[in-house]
């Protein structure tokens, strides 16, 4: 069932919750667009894996991380049916002090859409010293956080299904 691109093996498929009613919203940040497009693949592969239906998985796009707050709390208030929200970043340290703002700001944001929100929001923000190091977790050797992102927004959509 598995398809090209997507590697679940860390994970016992059996074990998941049947996601087919699921609804699930990506939010992506373009600023490293190279590994975001990356992370979103993976997500959207496994997602879809696990019974997730295509029409049933909403992307919207921002600019950069830190607007990944905003987008996250403007899906969870527009579609109040999802069952969780996934949000795509990647953060690469620079010669600035930006890296550790825009980290910490968008680190902060999500756990506090968590906290004040029904929707679980995943945090699936790459924070790396080097683009390589970006690289070998968007889909390279160290294989995909986006995959790992759409299972743990699989297991706590069931949790809060679980718990209403
Ligand atoms: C400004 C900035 C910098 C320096 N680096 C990144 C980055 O590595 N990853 C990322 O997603 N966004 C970066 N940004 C943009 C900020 O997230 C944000 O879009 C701007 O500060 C505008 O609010």
């Amino acid at each position: 069932m598995a398809t090209a691109g997507t590697n679940l093996s860390a994970y016992d498929k059996n074990k998941l919750p049947d996601a087919s009613n699921f609804r699930i919203g990506l939010v992506v940040a373009a600023w490293n667009e190279e590994i975001t497009e990356g992370l979103w693949q993976g997500a959207f592969d496994a997602l879809r894996d696990c019974g997730v239906l295509k029409e049933n998985i909403v992307r919207w796009n921002v600019p950069g991380s830190f607007e990944l707050i905003y987008g996250c709390k403007k899906m969870t208030q527009s579609y109040d049916m999802l069952d969780a929200v996934i949000a795509i970043g990647n953060v690469i340290q620079g010669e600035t002090k930006h890296f550790d703002f825009v980290c910490d700001g968008v680190t902060q944001g999500i756990k506090d859409l968590n906290i004040q929100g029904d929707i679980p929001v995943i945090f699936c923000v790459l924070t790396d010293n080097t683009k390589q190091q970006s690289i070998d977790r968007s889909g390279g050797k160290h294989g995909n956080k986006g995959t790992e992102a759409a299972i743990a927004a699989i297991q706590m959509a069931q949790l809060r299904k679980e718990a209403r």
